[in-house]
């Protein structure tokens, strides 16, 4: 559709206007949160993703792009969430220290809220003592880690290991995501799963409360 190709241009443009009257005339159009989600916003940050990567997009661009999703999700957020579906259980999710990527670790919270999930979400750029504080706090059933950099994804295997050391690991499940991981790298660091995206996260954290 013209409408999503437009979307797709004008988030990497970093039109967060555009980014939302798109976002409210598809979902006026009748298309689902998700769709309008996967298609229009997920594609157009793969598309910014690639430029960044080859040098023809910068930092200060993609901000701009990132501010245009969030907005566009922002619009989505409620409509994702209020699915009425069955409470699940509990979720802690934050981004691992030295990392300020965001947006994907919100879109799982989306997602998992709409699951059923009460999520509990502590930001970004977190050291060990945060993860160790909200799993005090919280008690989650689940605790999500999300990290985009080679540089910043062993990290979660420092908080692993700290759990560990406090005899606290196997409290609740350990779910780990990020676009540079994989499933060795999961296993690796002592993870219970590695979610590729945030649907494969609703699947997999749904399997572990059964
Ligand atoms: Co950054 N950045 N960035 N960046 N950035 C990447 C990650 C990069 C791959 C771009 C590239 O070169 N192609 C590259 C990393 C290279 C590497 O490590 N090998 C990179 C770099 C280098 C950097 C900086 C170092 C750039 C610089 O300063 N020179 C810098 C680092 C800052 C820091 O964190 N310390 C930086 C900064 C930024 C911005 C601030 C400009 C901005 C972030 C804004 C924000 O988040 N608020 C940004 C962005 C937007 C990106 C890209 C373009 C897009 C990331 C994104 O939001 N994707 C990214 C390119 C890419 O990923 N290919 C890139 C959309 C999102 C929906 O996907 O986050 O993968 P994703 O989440 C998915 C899954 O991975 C999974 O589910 C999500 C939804 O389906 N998932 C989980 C994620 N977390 C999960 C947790 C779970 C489960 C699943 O827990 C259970």
């Amino acid at each position: 559709e013209d409408l999503v190709q437009q979307m797709r241009d004008d988030l990497y443009d970093g039109l967060k206007d555009e980014v939302e009257e798109g976002t409210n005339i598809l979902l006026a159009r009748g298309w689902s949160p998700y769709d309008v989600l996967t298609q229009a916003l997920v594609e157009g940050m793969r598309i910014v993703g690639e430029d960044f990567r080859d040098g023809i997009l910068f930092v200060p661009e993609v901000l701009l792009s990132a501010n245009a999703m969030k907005s566009g999700m922002n619009i989505l957020r409620p409509l994702l969430a209020e699915s009425g579906a069955p409470q699940q259980g509990k979720l802690v999710i934050g981004t691992v220290k030295g990392d300020i990527h965001d947006i994907g670790k919100n879109l799982v919270g989306m997602m998992m809220e709409g699951a059923g999930f009460d999520v509990i979400d502590i930001g970004i750029n977190n050291p060990v003592e945060n993860y160790l504080a909200a799993i005090e706090e919280h008690k989650p059933d689940i605790l999500g880690m999300s990290a985009l950099l080679t540089t910043t994804m062993p990290y979660m295997k420092v908080v692993i290991d700290a759990m560990k050391e406090r005899g606290i690991r196997n409290d609740c499940f350990v779910l780990v995501g990020g676009a540079p991981l994989n499933e060795d790298f999961g296993n690796a660091v002592g993870a219970d799963a590695y979610c590729r995206d945030a649907a494969i996260t609703v699947e997999m954290a749904k399997d572990f409360m059964k």
